[in-house]
């Protein structure tokens, strides 16, 4: 079956537009053209997973979402982050495996993305550093032979000894060594310069078809009420 319905615009809406907007009400993402693919990726952050600066001991938690798209080589990144021990100056995306320090996988940080708009430690004087409990939004524009330098950072990691110049570098890398599960978000206050919580971005839950049939269903349910109390309406109406 092809649904074609006409839109306000005069355009054609397809049914992979009612899937992109299926897909968007169920999982919250966005609309992308047709050729473009959507990577997610999410992290929790705590302390426990910060391996730098000897760890730490902070109660902070928080939370990021990294998508990229594949068609526009941009990287987006929202991290929300809660009860850090002071104002935080810098949050990056860092190369490094779970567990692995990033001065042990990525020495001459090859890899580094900043997320936040205070990166410097200055900001702890003049008093303009982000609070300790908050949100950011980063949109990181990137280009098909552009991953940031994580294909070298990942060959680094594999070999130490390999010349930087010659290893890949592009989107695709990008992709693939997030696929991997070897880039963190990490955020670094006065109190742990080297990190105060840390998450290692995995790939993000796609609901399963059995998910799937329950959204459906609970769609299904919600058209049913709607259409028995339109019916009802009638028939008191009616009376
Ligand atoms: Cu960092």
């Amino acid at each position: 079956m092809r649904f074609k319905v006409k839109t306000i615009l005069g355009g054609v809406f397809h049914e992979k537009d009612w899937f992109n907007c299926f897909v968007r009400a169920a999982g919250g993402i966005a609309a992308v053209p047709a050729n473009a693919t959507i990577y997610e990726y999410t992290a929790t952050l705590n302390a426990a997973q910060v391996v730098d600066g000897g760890g730490s001991t902070s109660t902070a938690t928080g939370s990021a979402i990294v998508t990229l798209d594949d068609s526009l080589y941009t990287v987006t990144t929202d991290v929300t982050w809660q009860n850090l021990s002071g104002p935080t100056d810098r949050a990056h995306l860092h190369f490094a495996p779970i567990g692995v320090s990033r001065s042990d996988a990525d020495p001459n940080t090859w890899f580094f993305h900043e997320v936040i708009d205070n990166p410097t430690t200055a900001c702890f004087a003049t008093n303009n550093c982000a609070p300790s409990s908050g949100t950011a939004h980063d949109v990181l524009q990137l280009s098909v032979n552009d991953g940031y330098g994580v294909g070298i950072a990942l060959g680094l990691f594999n070999n130490p000894l390999a010349d930087p110049t010659t290893l890949p570098n592009s989107f695709a890398d990008l992709i693939n060594v997030l696929n991997l599960g070897d880039i963190y978000v990490d955020m670094h206050t006065e109190l742990y310069p080297l990190g105060e919580i840390r998450g290692q971005l995995g790939v993000a839950a796609v609901p399963e078809p059995s998910t799937w049939a329950l959204i459906i269903l609970g769609f299904a349910g919600v058209g049913f009420m709607a259409y028995r109390r339109r019916n009802k309406d009638a028939m008191l109406r009616v009376a």
